[in-house]
């Protein structure tokens, strides 16, 4: 029996990620919220929720233990161009949340998986090919917290033996929960922009190439990983996971082929284009290939089409 508690069950990757493990175990999946972000709908009826505010390290134990939890997805966190705004509070959020989760998995035998991200890297961090161990100097808050988060997960793996496992995410898109301000963004916002029949105007410039990725590939990952044979593990924290790399011109480029009037102009955001400027525009992802089987599934013609059709149902456009 598979007990699993969600960190950040209302968030982007929590939302779906939850709805995801509740089909998959037949044990307790919990959806941890903070309040005035409360699951809804299927979410909240589909299994128990309780509060869980990462910064409440005796909290997080209560709910573990009430639940007999062997699993903590540790999803919260501030996303990157908020954590500019905010420094202080990614850093609260992103570290002392995190030393409270690996302290509570220490003390209750829990697996973590707390995620990184492209945004772990910097200017000086080779942008083609990304490697899998190489230079982490990011200049934004929000990946100094997710180099901070590698080192401290694979320290409570070496120094307590905690089961703590996790991937760099790419830009992820979804059509289910809006992303909270990041830097990725607009690859969400462009599909909205399109269904709805209206301009995009996009925050990021032609020709920065990211690392992206569909969610049901993100959602795989952060299972398989979960599941994958630690015998076979030499990195933990934190696996390159790629699927597809792409600038705005060729999101929109895809689009067109659905909407061929559809209307893109750049007003480029400066503290996103900085940020995006220093991460890379690809990583390489053979050590997860290696070590558990890592496989994406989509490329950028099947999401678009998959967002494309969902979007016109979510938004109920024809
Ligand atoms: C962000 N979507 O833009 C997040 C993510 C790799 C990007 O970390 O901040």
């Amino acid at each position: 029996m598979k007990n699993v508690l969600v960190i950040g069950s209302t968030g982007q990757i929590g939302s779906e990620l939850t709805m995801k493990l509740r089909n998959m175990y037949d044990g307790s999946i919990v959806a941890g919220y903070i309040p005035g972000a409360e699951p809804k709908g299927e979410l909240l009826e589909s299994g128990p929720a309780e509060v869980v505010n990462v910064l409440d390290g005796k909290q997080i134990a209560e709910v573990v233990k009430k639940y007999r939890i062997d699993t903590i997805y540790n999803l919260a966190a501030l996303l990157s161009a908020v954590a500019e705004r905010k420094p202080l509070m990614a850093w609260d959020i992103g570290l002392n949340g995190l030393l409270n989760v690996l302290e509570v998995a220490r003390e209750n035998n829990c697996a973590v998986f707390t995620p990184s991200s492209i945004g772990s890297f910097g200017p000086s961090t080779p942008h083609d090919n990304t490697p899998q161990d190489t230079i982490q100097r990011p200049t934004s808050m929000y990946g100094v917290t997710k180099v901070a988060t590698e080192l401290l997960s694979d320290y409570y793996f070496h120094k307590f033996g905690v089961d703590t496992r996790s991937v760099r995410f790419p830009g992820l898109i979804s059509y289910t929960t809006l992303p909270g301000g990041g830097t990725t963004d607009y690859a969400v916002e462009i599909y909205y922009a399109a269904v709805k029949g209206e301009e995009f105007v996009c925050p990021i410039a032609k020709g920065t190439f990211m690392d992206m990725m569909y969610m049901p590939d993100a959602l795989k990952a952060a299972v398989d990983i979960m599941e994958a044979d630690p015998s076979r593990l030499v990195h933990r924290n934190s696996f390159n996971i790629a699927s597809m790399s792409f600038a705005p011109e060729h999101v929109y480029a895809e689009i067109c082929k659905t909407y061929p009037d559809f209307k893109m102009r750049y007003e480029v955001d400066p503290v996103r284009q900085a940020i995006a400027d220093s991460w890379p525009d690809k990583m390489d992802d053979s050590c997860a290939r290696k070590e558990w089987g890592w496989t994406p599934h989509y490329g950028l013609a099947g999401m678009s089409a998959d967002m494309i059709k969902n979007l016109k149902i979510k938004l109920g456009v024809e």
